[in-house]
């Protein structure tokens, strides 16, 4: 089952667009970038045919045209002790690669009878490219939703659905990409998780135009395009696929919104609570940004006896202060994040897998399959989907216990337009702005006059405005508070 997502991902995602007929030479497959969407995906599949031919050893994947000029790519396979792949197989790879879309499940099923490949045998394959742009995009289509996949459904067996947990959820695509792959993994999850999906891009839906999770975060509004009702939990995803928050409507059509900070406080007390049936004594943190909501961080520090790091806004300071951690929980508040484990965790959990007792055996087996469900490298909207669905269906919550955690403070984020954004420079996380002078001080006695006030600002990386935050304890007196502080910088 797992090999027809294979299939269904070739087709769908990676489809073959050309007619020109592709010739595995001397360094592999080379020609313009474009050509080789479908034919990177299809080694893919070879390698792990290849590697279980070689008993489970390591084939190389390499994406790389060399010396040749940006626009150009290849790809080639390498074989377990380092060479080049054993010329016999260059036929194999040639007309896997020339096979039609349609064709592509019985080609493949003929080589793995000539080859002899022992499907249930492990596979191992290693992925190295250069730096061109198309290089990295390439490299990331190889096999990896067929994992993920795997291990929600093998989870799902052991975890029965119950109490308020449903099997439906709603998912806003944004019109992006991440949707479009959701669309092909649906058939494939049968009962375990019934999808329904809107903004796919069809009916002139445009890329997070009002909708998706930057929209429903920062304007606290349901996305258009999605069908509403009452208490029925949507995931909106952003539209390059990196990003997810969840949200309901209640009765009376206001919205809630689940962001990224309770994205984290779920995943991180699901996790602290397998760690505690599996007996391992492994320090788990969170990291989180000034973005992050205070109720929040409240709650994991003084409930969940968690202890949060806060970074500097963008991943890679976020990814950083997570592997400080044996395992790190790190999350923006807009829904980017993903979780992290250590060697020494993932070694300490998968002994405990062998040798604990009945029960603790029970749950690292299970930790196991959710460290295969995460996507470590970056954030991944649909790996994080599949992670807070475990972990509401383990504990069977519906929206309203995951949101009767803790309560928001309100909030407001604005952008302002200034001559020029870097005059503005902040230390402390962010949390303190150091220049221009006189700022901070204004800030703090704007902040003052709040009951739950906390406000700060910085220079955006992604675009020419300074941002401002505020939050206070109703919505007017944040939106008030975000207004007061915008006035200052300006
Ligand atoms: P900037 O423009 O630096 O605020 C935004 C997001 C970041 C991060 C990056 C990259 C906010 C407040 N900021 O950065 O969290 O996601 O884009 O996408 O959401
Ligand atoms: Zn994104």
């Amino acid at each position: 089952s797992s090999l027809r997502v294979v299939y269904a991902f070739a087709r769908e995602m990676h489809p073959k667009t050309s007619e020109v007929f592709i010739q595995y030479g001397t360094a592999g497959f080379r020609t313009k970038a474009n050509l080789l969407e479908h034919v990177v995906y299809r080694m893919g599949l070879l390698a792990v045919i290849r590697s279980r031919v070689k008993n489970g050893r390591t084939i190389g994947i390499m994406i790389t045209a060399s010396h040749n000029l940006e626009p150009d790519n290849g790809v080639k396979l390498i074989d377990p002790d380092g060479e080049m792949l054993e010329q016999s197989w260059e036929e194999i790879a040639t007309r896997l690669a020339n096979v039609s879309d349609n064709d592509l499940e019985s080609t493949t099923e003929q080589i793995i009878k000539e080859v002899n490949a022992d499907m249930a045998l492990k596979a191992s394959v290693f992925i190295g490219m250069d730096t061109r742009n198309t290089s990295i995009i390439k490299c990331y289509i190889i096999g990896y939703y067929e994992k993920i996949v795997g291990a929600f459904k093998n989870i799902r067996q052991k975890l029965p659905v119950g109490g308020e947990y449903t099997t439906t959820l709603y998912v806003d695509g944004a019109n992006g990409v991440g949707g479009k792959k959701l669309n092909i993994i649906k058939k494939s999850l049968g009962d375990e998780l019934d999808l329904v999906l809107y903004n796919l891009g069809g009916n002139g839906g445009k890329l997070n135009l009002n909708c998706g999770a930057d929209y429903v975060k920062v304007s606290q509004q349901p996305p258009v395009g999605v069908e509403h009702k009452p208490w029925q939990r949507v995931a909106s995803l952003d539209g390059d696929g990196d990003r997810i928050v969840y949200y309901y409507l209640d009765d009376k059509n206001n919205m809630h919104l689940l962001d990224g900070d309770r994205i984290a406080t779920l995943l991180a007390s699901y996790i602290t609570q397998l760690l505690s049936a599996c007996g391992a004594q492994l320090r788990l943190g969170l990291v989180q940004t000034a973005y992050a909501n205070g109720a929040s961080t409240q709650y994991i520090t003084q409930q969940l006896k968690v202890p949060v790091t806060c970074v500097k806004t963008g991943v890679k300071h976020l990814h950083h202060a997570a592997q400080e951690y044996d395992v790190g929980v790190y999350f923006e508040a807009n829904g980017h994040g993903t979780v992290l484990y250590s060697a020494n965790a993932k070694t300490i959990i998968a002994k405990i897998a062998e040798e604990g007792e009945v029960e603790q055996r029970k749950a690292a087996a299970l930790l196991l399959q959710y460290i295969d469900m995460t996507n470590e490298t970056v954030g991944d909207a649909l790996s994080d989907l599949f992670l807070v669905e475990t972990a509401l269906c383990a504990r069977g919550q519906g929206v309203r216990q995951w949101m009767e955690a803790y309560t928001d403070l309100p909030c407001r984020q604005l952008k302002v337009t200034v001559q020029d954004r870097n005059a503005i420079s902040t230390t402390d996380a962010e949390r303190v702005c150091t220049s221009p002078e006189g700022l901070q001080t204004r800030i703090e006695e704007l902040v003052d006059g709040y009951s739950s006030g906390r406000a700060f600002v910085r220079p955006s990386g992604t675009e020419d405005v300074v941002r401002v935050y505020a939050e206070a304890d109703t919505q007017q007196s944040a939106d008030k508070l975000a207004a007061e502080v915008a006035q200052a910088v300006f």
